[in-house]
């Protein structure tokens, strides 16, 4: 299959990114591969901020001018687009945050904060990412929580047997978990998963910072509480991100930081919050990030998320059909049928760095080391993996310049 085979217009696509027609290195074009890490943004996203920056700047909410006016339209425009794109059911269960990480500890020092109590517990899977696993450390130890974890099966898949037996066991206030593993690709069944955790009581937190680029997420299919996401990984700019939150957990979350935006009243002793969301958006935010945001929706929603994750399905599933033709090579991860398009691999003893330093003087870009899931690399007793993932731009014929490039690297290492 060739690139304009594909389920989408990948040639189309890929002259809306202007960084994929630069040359890394003289003469080595880019294969970035890399999205797992950050997407690459279409001018589309670039050119809305721009035009921000040129027409439109004004701080949001406060002013009377014409300006204030058109800068919080376009804030609060984007905000409307996000909730579209995931389902929500209003523009007010989208907390604008900085990043997936913010939004997961936004969660843990409000909702959880207030809510849980020495001895509770939170479930977790082993396959987390630090930001979905520090935040509640540092809970655990400051209020005496208890963490357990769902076990991930030699075929890195969730055991769902043993996660049930351990709702039952521990009875969880609050189910955490990745919707797609950033490392394994595995995609966890969300709404299996949520309906389980709700049946016992558990309120549900979906870390949505690879799912939701990549794959159809509706909020209200899946009846997940909280879904906590980053702009900069869906084709959007870095300094922003998002919380959904279910709007009656919203309303009865105390602040998280405190200062502007986020007051109705105050006095010298004393404050009132504003109302949802804005109750979360203490200082000024990332105006023309979130303005990008909205654009970095719209872009996806145009091409459809349903050929966007028919496009990564066929993608990832040749990639390993042509990395494990690779001898000494080892995919981390599930079959492709329950797999995103991330493919993190060993390499018979080549250290990561140096393969992914070789890659990179024929333009690849990947990512080696523990890719911030330290317990998981551990689980599988390896300390590091080189990870080459895929989004809307990518073709087989850059896999099989991953694949050519490998075969170099074992020449050169092996
Ligand atoms: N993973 C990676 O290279 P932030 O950095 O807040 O936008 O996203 C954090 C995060 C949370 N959960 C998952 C599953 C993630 O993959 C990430 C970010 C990047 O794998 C950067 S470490």
């Amino acid at each position: 299959m060739t690139a304009s085979t594909l389920p989408l217009d990948v040639a189309h696509i890929r002259a809306d990114f202007p960084i994929l027609q630069r040359e890394v290195h003289p003469g080595v074009p880019l294969v970035y591969l890399d999205s797992t890490a950050t997407s690459q943004k279409p001018r589309q996203v670039i050119e809305v901020m721009d035009v921000f920056y040129r027409r439109a700047n004004a701080n949001i909410h406060r002013g009377i001018h014409a300006l204030a006016e058109e800068a919080t339209a376009a804030y609060e425009d984007a905000r409307a687009k996000i909730a579209r794109f995931i389902g929500a059911a209003s523009p007010r269960e989208i907390v604008y945050t900085r990043n997936t990480t913010e939004s997961i500890n936004l969660v843990a020092y409000t909702w959880a904060r207030r809510n849980l109590q020495e001895g509770d517990v939170i479930l977790l899977t082993e396959m987390e990412h630090h930001s979905n696993l520090i935040p509640w450390q540092i809970l655990a130890a400051e209020k005496g929580l208890r963490l357990e974890f769902i076990p991930v099966t030699e075929e890195a898949l969730l055991d769902l047997e043993a996660y049930h037996r351990l709702l039952e066991r521990h009875r969880p206030k609050l189910v955490s978990f990745t919707h797609m593993s950033n490392v394994l690709g595995t995609i966890n069944p969300a709404k299996e998963i949520i309906a389980a955790a709700h049946a016992v009581g558990a309120v549900t937190l979906v870390d949505g910072a690879q799912s939701v680029p990549h794959l159809p997420v509706d909020v209200g299919e899946l009846q997940a509480d909280f879904l906590a996401f980053s702009a900069h990984k869906m084709c959007g700019p870095t300094g922003v991100g998002a919380l959904y939150g279910r709007m009656e957990l919203l309303e009865a979350m105390p602040p998280f930081l405190g200062g502007g935006e986020m007051i109705k009243k105050v006095e010298l002793r004393s404050f009132r919050t504003n109302e949802v969301p804005h109750k979360f958006e203490a200082g000024t935010p990332a105006i023309a990030e979130a303005v990008g945001f909205g654009v970095a929706v719209d872009y996806l929603a145009s091409l459809g998320m349903e050929a966007v994750a028919a496009h990564e399905r066929e993608i990832i599933a040749y990639a390993l059909e042509r990395l494990e033709e690779v001898p000494g090579l080892k995919v981390f991860g599930p079959s492709a049928e329950h797999k995103g398009a991330v493919a993190s691999f060993t390499f018979q003893g080549i250290h990561p760095h140096d393969i992914a330093y070789e890659l990179d003087r024929e333009g690849i870009a990947v990512r080696a080391g523990h890719h911030c899931a330290m317990p998981l690399h551990n689980k599988f007793h390896i300390p590091a993996t080189t990870r080459a993932s895929f989004y809307i731009y990518n073709t087989r014929e850059e896999v099989d310049k991953l694949v050519e490039t490998l075969y170099k690297v074992k020449e050169l290492y092996g």
